[in-house]
């Protein structure tokens, strides 16, 4: 049992001071150290004596995924290399992937949340949590291997894949709770069923904790009645630290703790503030973090937010379940891909054209990406094998830069579809 009652329980009203003092010295901080937040707030002329309460946040400008790109690898970071203990990365908008970087401080707070979510959906040290998260630059894994530790969970560190001994496993070291994507466990689910094994009868599964991309309550329905499991919805991303916040027992929003972060929504059309309740672009401020910064972060995820007291007893406002995005990442098999990576990577190739689309499928359980590209009228040759060579050299270039693997068609020139206007390239045939 790892929980925090004064942070969680805190009268909103009271959170809110919490947050503002909090949130002054970030900005006193960041406004005398770190250029880049500096020149932020003169282009907008704010000094750190014009934040005088927590709505003051919005005098404040904007921070996006393209000045991380712009500022990579650590030029973000606003401590000394040498307080870096750890990094992570995830895939930037085009070419070059985000770094994140963490002090003893911050894994330690990062390691708090999380071992505050697992307790409040009552995982703990009776329990055997499968990690069947991606562990390496990836957050998943890793964050929720330390979370569990925390809670005094033992951990079975799988990562993911060799889907057959994770079954195996998850027999053999009586597995309570799994953490994986939800894709993913359906996966697990159909080959445990090929296996001759029931994971409702012949596992002791009890609870999933499932996040890293969209899912909707009625996987939640399928997930639960084949497996004989609860599934909760865990969320983070890897500017934030990585998965951070979960539902507590009563299933009704992610909590998210007031003293770690500070969230905003916003009409992505009109940048207006939204009430409760509406659905807009989250914005976040991190209010703990040293290595990394962030300050009115657009995520990009489109959700809504509560700050009624939770059945549970915890105060800390909730988010409604993820519902979309603003912008055009794609999570495929967990892993996020942005169009523009995919349109980097081709355009480095000299024999593609400048025609390409990108179909994603899902087949059963599993994501699929199909990328159609025409090659240049002088690059189209007759030689089968030199065509199979090139089409083999494009899927583990994608490889390379998305770490997923996509399959390639060739295309003649001119054989994709022109679009007046605005291209469409691409095209999810998903049913989430
Ligand atoms: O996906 C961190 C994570 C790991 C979360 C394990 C949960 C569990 P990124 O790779 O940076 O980090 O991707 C972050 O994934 O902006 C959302 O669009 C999406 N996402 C994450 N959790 C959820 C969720 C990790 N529960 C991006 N529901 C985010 C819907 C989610 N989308």
């Amino acid at each position: 049992m790892y929980w925090n009652e004064k942070m969680e329980c805190m009268p909103v009203e009271e959170m809110r001071k919490f947050q503002y003092t909090g949130f002054k010295s970030l900005i006193e901080k960041l406004y005398n150290s770190n250029k880049f937040y500096h020149d932020r707030m003169k282009s907008v002329n704010v000094r750190p004596d014009d934040i005088r309460s927590l709505d003051d946040v919005r005098k404040l400008p904007f921070m996006y995924k393209q000045d991380l790109r712009d500022y990579y690898p650590t030029k973000l970071f606003n401590v000394p290399n040498t307080d870096i203990i750890r990094f992570h990365a995830s895939s930037g908008t085009s070419g070059k992937p985000t770094v994140v970087g963490y002090t003893e401080n911050d894994l330690n707070y990062w390691t708090d949340s999380l071992a505050r979510a697992l307790t409040s959906i009552g995982i703990g040290d009776k329990d055997i949590l499968q990690v069947s998260y991606g562990y390496g630059l990836f957050t998943g894994g890793l964050g929720l291997h330390y979370g569990a530790e925390k809670v005094g969970a033992s951990v079975v560190p799988t990562s993911v894949g060799n889907t057959e001994r994770q079954l195996e496993l998850m027999q053999d070291l009586d597995v309570t709770a799994i953490a994986c994507t939800p894709s993913y466990l359906i996966h697990m689910s159909d080959v445990a069923n090929k296996m001759g094994i029931d994971i409702k009868k012949d596992t002791c599964l009890k609870k999933a904790v499932l996040g890293a991309e969209p899912w909707t309550e009625s996987m939640r329905t399928k997930i639960e009645s084949t497996m004989g499991i609860r599934a909760y919805d865990i969320y983070g991303t890897s500017e934030m630290a990585g998965p951070m916040f979960t539902e507590c027992e009563e299933r009704d929003g992610i909590h998210i703790s007031g003293d770690h972060m500070y969230v905003e929504i916003l009409d992505p059309e009109t940048g207006e503030i939204l009430e409760d309740g509406e659905k807009g672009e989250m914005v976040v401020t991190m209010l703990q973090k040293e290595a990394f910064p962030l300050v009115r972060f657009k995520i990009r995820d489109i959700t809504s937010l509560n700050h009624d007291v939770c059945e549970c007893g915890r105060t800390s406002p909730r988010i409604s379940k993820i519902t979309g995005r603003s912008d055009d990442m794609l999570i495929i098999r967990g892993i996020n891909v942005f169009p523009s990576q995919i349109e980097y990577t081709l355009m480095r190739i000299p024999e593609i054209g400048n025609q390409y689309m990108i179909e994603v499928t899902r087949d059963g359980a599993l994501d699929n990406m199909r990328i159609m590209v025409e090659l240049k009228p002088d690059m189209f040759s007759d030689k089968v094998t030199d065509l199979v060579r090139l089409r083999m050299r494009i899927e583990s270039e994608l490889r390379k830069y998305l770490e997923i693997a996509a399959v390639v068609e060739l295309k003649a020139p001119g054989e994709l579809p022109r679009f007046e206007g605005k291209a469409k390239r691409v095209i999810d045939k998903r049913v989430f």
